[in-house]
């Protein structure tokens, strides 16, 4: 723990106690609490309210079972999360996460973390965040929907389109939330704006696909502009090759940056000639293949087994696109030594406490995920809105929104960290700005 006020201290202290086993949690929280320090200096009122405690807690979790039948005739269970964190200032709203990985740490930490990212966007919507330990790796398209149904059933009763409404995450792409949708609608006999990220003929929005690689780029360049760069020949490592990673390399490829480095959980492939997002989409998307595969389209490149080394290919600007904590203080220093001078996050929490320490000090911008990755949230947003309106707007209306927010997005948490003493610490600035909107509708709401 770095947090050094005594109340902050305290109330963290209280929560690691009685959540030793979260680290991911722990560590999202750790991180705001510390910036927070001037916050809470500054407005006494909040410790009067006991407003950090009640910030830190989740409003409501939910865990349940889900049992559904694979190809071969047998059973499977396993654990569905839905954390209601946070609805001061509007429904709960986050992705839902299939991945191995997840538990309700990993859960939760992503629920807090969304609760700010969410008020920097503007827009109405509270902080909540689902999924399961359902790996959809290797699982058929049949496999797929029925476990989407069964975690549908149990899911259903909790979420609603003016209570809580999920999207997509690591391993819910648009054939999950198409089966998701089908069985909500099926249930409830209601066809609502229950869920964003839908197909285009069923409710979706245009651009949602592309929003939250196309809003790192547009909040990326904001930064490199007010510090006299651009994207503009700049070589660039993004890793990860899903949803995220995909359209951030679309989007910095358009404003003049080269992606020369992209990354699965398996492995990095390296193509000094600028890689081409619809190679990657075509393997992903279409193909769910592994991103060796690349090879096959573009013999010239290289492929590096082995996910971590990615930071080890020299670039200017370095995107993590893929996972939490995938990006340590040891690829850090690859990146410094390499004469890296921009990383903005695309996943969330992709970078480990010391990475962005270490990155800080040796004067690299840095964006951070609750700022730079609010476009896809952003776009969820517009999606409720167009849902409510029974009006569906057109691809650059949603895209001029996007930039629009994304700049907001900028100028605001770099005023925040200006405001309280830390200029150009938009770790800080994402933080408090996130912070300020959500504490002051908790602190007129009374204690609830
Ligand atoms: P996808 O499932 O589309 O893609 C995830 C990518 O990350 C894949 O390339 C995957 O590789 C890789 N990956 C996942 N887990 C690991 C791991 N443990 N180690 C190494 N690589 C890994 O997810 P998204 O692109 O939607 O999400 C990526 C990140 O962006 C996540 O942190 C997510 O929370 C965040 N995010 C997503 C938003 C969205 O709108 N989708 C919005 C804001 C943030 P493999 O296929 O091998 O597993
Ligand atoms: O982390 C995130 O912001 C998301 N996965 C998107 C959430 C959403 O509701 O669109």
């Amino acid at each position: 723990m770095s947090i050094k006020n005594a109340y902050l201290a305290g109330v963290y202290e209280g929560l690691a106690k009685r959540n030793a086993e979260q680290k991911e949690f722990l560590q999202a929280v750790d991180e705001v609490l510390e910036s927070l320090e001037p916050v809470i200096e500054a407005r006494p009122e909040l410790e009067k309210n006991g407003l950090i405690e009640r910030i830190v807690e989740p409003e409501r979790v939910v865990m349940f079972r889900v049992p559904w039948v694979d190809d071969n005739g047998k059973v499977q269970v396993n654990r569905g999360y839905r954390v209601q964190f946070n609805s001061a200032i509007g429904p709960y709203k986050g992705g839902l996460r299939f991945h191995s990985s997840v538990n309700l740490s990993v859960i939760k930490f992503l629920g807090f973390e969304q609760v700010f990212k969410n008020s920097l966007t503007g827009l109405p919507m509270g902080g909540g965040k689902g999924g399961s330990d359902f790996d959809p790796h290797g699982k058929s398209d049949a496999e797929v929907m029925r476990f989407c149904q069964s975690f549908m059933t149990e899911l259903y009763r909790h979420i609603g389109p003016d209570c809580d409404v999920p999207a997509g995450d690591i391993g819910v792409g648009g054939r999950e939330i198409g089966y998701l949708f089908g069985q909500y609608k099926r249930i409830t006999n209601s066809f609502v704006g229950v869920l964003t990220g839908k197909g285009i003929p069923y409710g979706g929005s245009l651009a949602r696909t592309e929003a939250t690689g196309y809003g790192l780029c547009y909040y990326t360049d904001e930064m490199l502009k007010a510090n006299g760069k651009s994207f503009d020949g700049a070589k660039v490592v993004v890793s990860g090759s899903g949803n995220v990673a995909t359209y951030a390399n679309q989007k910095a490829t358009q404003l003049g940056g080269k992606v020369i480095a992209m990354s699965d959980s398996n492995g990095y492939i390296v193509d000094e000639n600028g890689i081409d997002y619809k190679v990657i989409k075509e393997i992903k998307e279409v193909k769910r293949a592994r991103i060796k595969t690349y090879l096959d389209y573009v013999p010239s490149a290289k492929y590096v087994e082995g996910s971590s080394g990615i930071w080890t290919v020299p670039c200017d600007i370095a995107l993590p696109c893929a996972t939490q904590n995938e990006l340590d203080l040891d690829g850090a220093k690859a990146l410094v030594a390499n004469g890296c001078y921009a990383v903005a996050e695309g996943a969330n929490m992709p970078s480990t406490p010391d990475a962005v320490a270490y990155l800080q000090a040796n004067k690299v911008l840095f964006a951070p995920a609750k700022a730079s990755n609010a476009g896809g949230v952003a776009t969820s947003g517009l999606e409720m809105s167009q849902n409510s309106q029974r009006l569906s707007w057109t691809f650059d209306e949603v895209d001029g929104k996007l930039q629009g927010i994304m700049k907001n997005i900028y100028a605001n948490t770099a005023a925040a960290a200006e405001a309280y003493g830390m200029k150009g610490n938009l770790v800080a600035g994402a933080n408090i700005a996130g912070f300020n909107k959500v504490a002051d509708a908790m602190l007129a709401q009374g204690i609830v």
